[in-house]
Formats: C-alpha cells, structure tokens, sequence
C-alpha cells in the first residue's frame, strides 16, 4: 500500500499532539461538556443526530453525521443535491472536515455526483495529505475511496433550473460589484456548518453546500477553504460562515473570528467584528459567522439579511438551546 493511503490523523497524531502540550492553551476545556453547534433552523435536528456519538467521545463522526443530515435532505434547497442548479443545470458540491488536534484539513469543491459531500471532505483529510480537491477529479477520488455515483438533481432543482432558464436571462454572476445596491444581493442562504468541542477541549468543524444558485460552471465559493467558510484552533475555537461566499472569501472571516476569539472578544463580538471588516472595504452582502469557543461559549452575528432570521443550535449535555444572531447592518 502506498503512502498516501496512510490515515493521515495517526501518522500525524503522536508528534503534533505532544507539540500541543508544550504551550499552554489559551482557553480552558469547556466546563459544560462536550458541545455541538450547528447553523441555521435545521441545527436541532441535526444535533439531535450528532450528540449522541459526540458524547461517546466520536467527535469526528458527530460532525460528519450531523452534516449527512442536512445533506440528505430532499427538500433543503441549499444543501446537498436537488438545489442550486448552476448555469447549466447541474448540482455540484463544496466540503471541509477540519481537525483540530492536528490542524488537519480536508475538502472538496465542485464535487459531482457524490451526496455526501462532508463523508468525501473527511476521507480527504484522513487518508490523503492533500487539502483540497476538485471538480470530476473529487468525483473520481470519492469513487476511488467508496463513494458511489448518483445524480444531484431532483424535481425541485430541475424545476428551478427550467423556470430559470425560460427567463433568458445571464447569470447575476457577470454583474458588476462591489454591490451596494441591496436590491442586487445574491439570494440565498442556509450552507450547513457543524462545530464541536469534546471534554478535553479537542475542536472539529466542518460544512457543506451548494453553493451559489445559477453559478458558472467551476465556481467554487468559500465552503472548502480554511479560514474562508470554516476554520478552527485547538487552543481557541471554531467558527462557521454562511452567506456570500464570493465576496466573504476574500476576508477569511473564519479564521479571522478565530485569532479575535485568542485575542479575549467574545464568539459574537469576534463574529461581529470579522464581518465589520467586510462592510468597511464597502462591500453590502448577507452573511453570518457563528462560532464556538474551547470552552463553551458561542455566539454569532450577521450582515445583511434583513428579512432572514439566522439561527443555530447549541447542543450539550444540558439539551438543546436555539439562538438567533444579532445584525451588526
Ligand atoms: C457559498 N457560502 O458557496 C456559500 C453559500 C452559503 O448560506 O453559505 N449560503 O457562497
């Protein structure tokens, strides 16, 4: 067997673990347990998947479950197939499965004909030294580890893919920007983010999309890169994004809300503030951030969206609690 198919987590296991006991972490382990917190209204139920084998101590497989959730859904628009047809009508996937205790991340982008997008993003990071992945050579590796092949459209996306298509009109994706204009935001929102911290204060994040409704072919937004549409530190924390990848990409917000986390603000002061530095370059975009601190603590905010209550799930060994974000504008 080659190398690369080694598990990438024990061969980098014992060496970055020992180098993480030699500093001090910023933050304490969470006094309330393990912790689950996922994005927007589908979170409880995704929770209510996860939880149980994060307290187990499976916390990879609570992350990637709880995600599969929503992926699978056949009616969640936003996530996983049967929604955001692109320009051409097809449903196409970006992933990330980041591992804290060894800063291990892997993803895909533009990933074909595979459902389960987040399962195909964790084998990246276990059995790979790669990062990133893409297009029909992801589709080709996830058939090289076991995934098999299906169709990512259903009645839904085929509908709005014709309803779309009969208007004639070009994708909102070559219009000009910045975009200050609120009536030019993209639509569109609810990018599946999972974050979890165990008893000993180990972080896992990941989150999985489908991107931007009526994108050119090959676009890949800011769910697959670290730092972009998730990150996360094992001394601080995680964060999530969901929103206007194409333009929140630009900024690494995540990993942004992270260093602001290490730094002492708050998960909504950190979110707030990572998304304010997006607003003062000018940009108007809808989007959020929630994240996750290796103690416990959580908190969000958001940008845009108005009309949109963004939420998300905190789950422990208490239950369950539903926060809705505050707008900083
Ligand atoms: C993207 N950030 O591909 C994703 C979309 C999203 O909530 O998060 N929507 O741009």
């Amino acid at each position: 067997m080659s190398d690369f198919r080694m598990n990438r987590r024990h061969f980098l296991g014992s060496a970055t673990i020992a180098g993480a006991a030699m500093s001090a972490p910023v933050l304490a382990a969470p006094t309330n347990g393990p912790t689950l917190v996922t994005s927007w209204q589908f979170g409880p139920a995704a929770n209510a998947v996860g939880y149980p084998l994060l307290a187990e101590g499976r916390m990879a497989d609570a992350v990637e479950a709880a995600i599969n959730y929503v992926e699978l859904l056949p009616d969640e628009f936003y996530v996983g197939y049967g929604g955001s047809p692109n320009e051409v009508g097809e449903t196409t996937l970006d992933a990330m499965f980041m591992w804290g205790p060894t800063h291990d991340c892997g993803a895909v982008g533009c990933l074909k004909r595979v459902k389960r997008a987040i399962s195909v993003a964790r084998q990246v990071q276990e059995k790979t030294q790669h990062t990133l992945i893409v297009g029909d050579d992801a589709t080709r590796f996830a058939a090289r580890v076991g995934f098999s092949e299906e169709s990512l459209t259903n009645l839904q996306s085929q509908t709005a893919y014709e309803e779309w298509a009969a208007k004639k009109v070009p994708t909102d994706a070559f219009d000009p920007e910045p975009i200050t204009d609120d009536a030019a935001r993209p639509p569109g929102h609810d990018t599946v983010g999972t974050m979890a911290v165990d008893g000993d204060g180990n972080i896992c994040v990941g989150c999985s999309t489908n991107g931007r409704t009526f994108k050119i072919p090959g676009r890949v937004g800011d769910s697959p890169i670290a730092g972009a549409g998730a990150y996360c530190d094992n001394a601080v924390g995680a964060a999530i994004a969901t929103g206007n990848g194409d333009v929140m990409m630009r900024f690494l917000p995540t990993y942004q809300t992270v260093e602001n986390m290490r730094a002492g603000m708050s998960p909504a002061a950190a979110a707030a503030h990572a998304l304010s530095r997006i607003l003062a370059r000018g940009y108007r975009f809808d989007g959020a951030i929630i994240a996750l601190a290796r103690d416990g603590r959580h908190g969000g905010a958001k940008a845009g969206w108005a009309d949109s209550k963004v939420s998300y799930a905190a789950t422990n060994a208490a239950g369950t609690t539903e926060v809705e974000v505050a707008s900083i504008g």
